[in-house]
């Protein structure tokens, strides 16, 4: 018989060598707590973020933008249903973390309660938000929990593909007319400072990173991850042409990184307490989706009760 002090010492050596926990193993209460905040939370905000982007689907330039938008905000719901597997591994039930989203239990990224103004903003979002996700979710591709870390391989490769085709489209219309030189720059103004958002409040207030330093969960902290974010971005900000709006930014050579402002905490509290621009109408959408999904729900259900059915009678049979 293993005993409790056995049980948290293999998960602490475990943790240790830098090996992975599967969905078997014993471990702490607050391990498994944090994981399904995390992880829910992350796939809220993959499928809340099909929000922005998805509303210019049907207006996109071209038939290739619009072919790689929908391939895009595709990729993003298959993205938040990985997250609600990874998540249902640790004993989840998908069906309430979507109550709890609707709910305003659980949060989904700040970044996803500001409105999309000109398709400018679709380039800016492949290109600071995918951005930003790639910074935060490479260290997550070695999460000390297998399925999460797993996960994260595979979305941080689409992701790549995203933040591509932001950039791409803005150069393209960068090389354009004045009046698309200054939708990029605006869109660059509105979504900069949202961007180092993400990353989370500041370490001296982020109430979770210390613990989830220690258990692998996250690798880094919020402040080091937006620094390595500044440092990609100012370069990429140079050859594409636009300004960031920051008049703070500047090269620190003692540092070896690029100082830069502080964002608006005032505003990032706003909004993850709900009262951000678009916070609302985010909710409403996501709901009336929900609804409008029951009768899919109910489908799927009811077959799979009639096929466990009919695999009880032994027979493959006709369906009625
Ligand atoms: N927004 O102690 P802290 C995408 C909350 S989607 C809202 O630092 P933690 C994409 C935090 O939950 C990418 N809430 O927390 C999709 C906590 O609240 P509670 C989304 C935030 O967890 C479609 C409190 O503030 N990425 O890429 O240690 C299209 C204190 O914070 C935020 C992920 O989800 C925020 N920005 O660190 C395009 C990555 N920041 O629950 C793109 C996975 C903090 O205690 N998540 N809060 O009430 C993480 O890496 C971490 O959870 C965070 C926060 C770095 C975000």
């Amino acid at each position: 018989m293993t005993t409790p002090r056995e049980l948290q010492e293999h998960f602490d050596r475990t943790i240790e060598r830098e090996q992975r926990i599967e969905p078997r193993d014993w471990m702490p209460d607050g391990y498994r707590k944090t994981l399904i905040r995390q992880i829910a939370q992350h796939a809220h905000s993959e499928i809340i973020g099909m929000q922005p982007e998805g509303k210019w689907i049907t207006r996109a330039p071209s038939l290739r933008r619009k072919a790689i938008l929908l391939a895009k905000v595709q990729d993003e719901a298959g993205h938040g249903l990985y997250l609600y597997s990874a998540a249902e591994t640790l004993g989840a039930d998908r069906g309430e973390l979507t109550e709890m989203l609707l709910d305003g239990r659980q949060k989904y990224s700040s970044i996803f309660n500001y409105p999309t103004l000109s398709y400018a903003d679709v380039g800016v979002i492949g290109w600071l938000v995918d951005g930003a996700a790639i910074c935060n979710q490479v260290p997550l591709c070695r999460s000390s929990y297998g399925p999460y870390a797993r996960a994260m391989i595979r979305i941080c490769k689409e992701e790549s593909f995203h933040q591509r085709q932001g950039y791409e489209l803005l150069l393209t219309m960068m090389r354009g007319t004045p009046e698309q030189r200054e939708a990029v720059q605006d869109a660059v103004n509105r979504w900069w400072w949202p961007s180092l958002m993400m990353f989370g409040p500041p370490d001296s207030e982020s109430r979770h990173t210390a613990r989830s330093m220690a258990w692998k969960i996250k690798r880094h902290t919020n402040d080091e991850l937006r620094q390595r974010f500044v440092d990609m971005t100012v370069p990429q900000a140079e050859a594409l042409g636009v300004t960031l709006p920051d008049p703070e930014l500047r090269w620190n050579p003692e540092r070896g990184h690029y100082d830069f402002g502080e964002p608006d905490w005032d505003e990032f509290r706003r909004v993850i307490a709900g009262d951000g621009p678009c916070n609302a109408e985010r909710i409403a959408v996501r709901r009336a989706a929900h609804e409008e999904g029951a009768w899919v729900r109910e489908a799927a259900v009811s077959y799979a009760a009639k096929q466990a059915e009919r695999a009880g009678r032994g027979g493959a049979g006709v369906a009625a």
